[in-house]
């Protein structure tokens, strides 16, 4: 499945692309000295724009291309699913061209943390009568039916702009499956009583013999509105995924680090104590939004009910995340739990890269439970620091 350089040409004047692209593709990665206790982030971003196969972006005839000129230009790797595939670590990533259009193409990696090679071709997805503008943020989930389905942010114009808007869209659900992550079935697009939809996430077991979806209903493209939630519903099917009700299970807060926005990231991670969710929580700062990763733990009986909620962020923007197209951005839509309870997050920077962390989940439940919930004042926070300087004394 992997381009492993079979598709070099022997043409001398490319040799030196191939050569520093190889390398890039095989640098090892290694962990970062610092560190929390809970995750620990890696060096090297996994997948760049760089990453991505030169036979995508030069045309490789001399004939054609004498001057050796990149052809199709990539702009960004990132935003991708994840899902542990034959002992290979698959990630559907979001790559986005120099012409702002984004679509998917799997990157694979023997051990998670570097190596990941784009596979040949680029993800064909189907479309439905309503031809998609833009696609991109797949969830990609092994669903206990026997699909893998990617549940993906497909966006097209409003057709209710007025003459001369030339920006207003709408967002929704767009749904396909597979069993093989090449070959798709593009499904209906979600249905539920919002007006659009982003970040909805396919739930990986039935409950009570219906497929569970979590949502984040908004009024607008960009203005949450009085939606802006992590909401959850159910669909007897997803040949035709209708909710007909939506219940916000996780709402914003005010100044909380999900005031404006309130997301999931990838499909949860079953645990013995509960679901384990990552997910993303917006705010507005003078210098724009500030997009951080938070976790947060529901019932294994009763899946819209949250039992744990630490207050604060879990990552933040760090350092040379900080920059990119979109600045002070981490979202994850993707984790992989190997049989040893090793959790890989796969997350992205400021819409143009993708890294990793690697974690536990015997650490993120540890964290869950342990890290006090927000007290949603000052005088609450300094109380909570204050326990835990009293419970700490005579040890410090
Ligand atoms: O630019 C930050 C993110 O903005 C959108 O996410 P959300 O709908 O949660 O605000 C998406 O466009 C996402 O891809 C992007 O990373």
């Amino acid at each position: 499945m992997i381009d492993n350089g079979s598709l070099q040409p022997k043409i001398a004047v490319f040799e030196n692309l191939f050569e520093e692209h190889e390398a890039l593709l095989c640098r090892k990665n290694t962990p970062s000295s610092s560190h929390n206790g809970v995750y620990k982030r890696y060096e090297f971003p996994i997948l760049t724009a760089a990453h991505t196969p030169l036979h995508w972006r030069y045309d490789l005839n001399t004939e054609t291309n004498p001057l050796k000129i990149e052809r199709i230009g990539v702009n960004a790797t990132f935003n991708a699913g994840a899902i542990k595939w034959k002992d290979s670590y698959l990630l559907c990533v979001r790559v986005e061209g120099y012409d702002r259009k984004s679509f998917f193409a799997i990157a694979e990696s023997p051990n998670g943390i570097d190596n990941f090679r784009f596979w040949e071709k680029p993800i064909v997805m189907p479309e439905t009568k309503d031809p998609d503008v833009n696609i991109y943020d797949m969830r990609l989930v092994a669903h206990e039916d026997g699909w893998i389905y990617g549940i993906f942010c497909t966006e097209r114009k409003d057709p209710n702009a007025k003459p001369g808007d030339v920006s207003s869209a709408v967002a929704n659900a767009g749904i396909a499956r597979t069993k093989n992550l090449i070959d798709w079935e593009r499904l209906p697009d979600l249905i539920t009583p919002s007006n659009q939809q982003r970040n909805v996430v396919l739930h990986p077991e039935f409950v009570n013999g219906q497929y569970a979806l979590y949502t984040r209903p908004q009024d607008g493209f960009i203005e949450t509105g009085a939606g802006g939630g992590i909401g959850l519903g159910f669909t007897d099917s997803m040949e035709k995924a209708i909710i007909k009700k939506e219940q916000v299970i996780f709402n914003k807060a005010f100044h909380t680090v999900y005031e404006l926005k309130n997301g999931l990231g990838p499909a949860p991670i079953k645990t013995k104590e509960g679901w384990l969710h990552l997910a993303h929580g917006v705010r507005n700062t003078a210098a724009g939004l500030r997009y951080v990763l938070y976790l947060f733990m529901t019932d294994l009986k009763d899946i819209s009910k949250t039992i744990y909620r630490p207050g604060g962020y879990f990552m933040a923007p760090d350092d040379k995340e900080i920059i990119g197209d979109v600045g002070n951005v981490l979202f994850s839509n993707g984790w992989i739990e190997d049989p040893d309870g090793t959790v890989f997050i796969y997350y992205a920077s400021s819409d143009v890269r993708m890294h990793v962390a690697i974690s536990s989940v015997e650490k993120l439940v540890d964290y869950c439970i342990n890290t006090p919930q927000d007290a949603f004042s000052s005088k609450g926070s300094v109380e909570t620091i204050n326990q835990l300087i009293e419970k700490n004394k005579g040890l410090y």
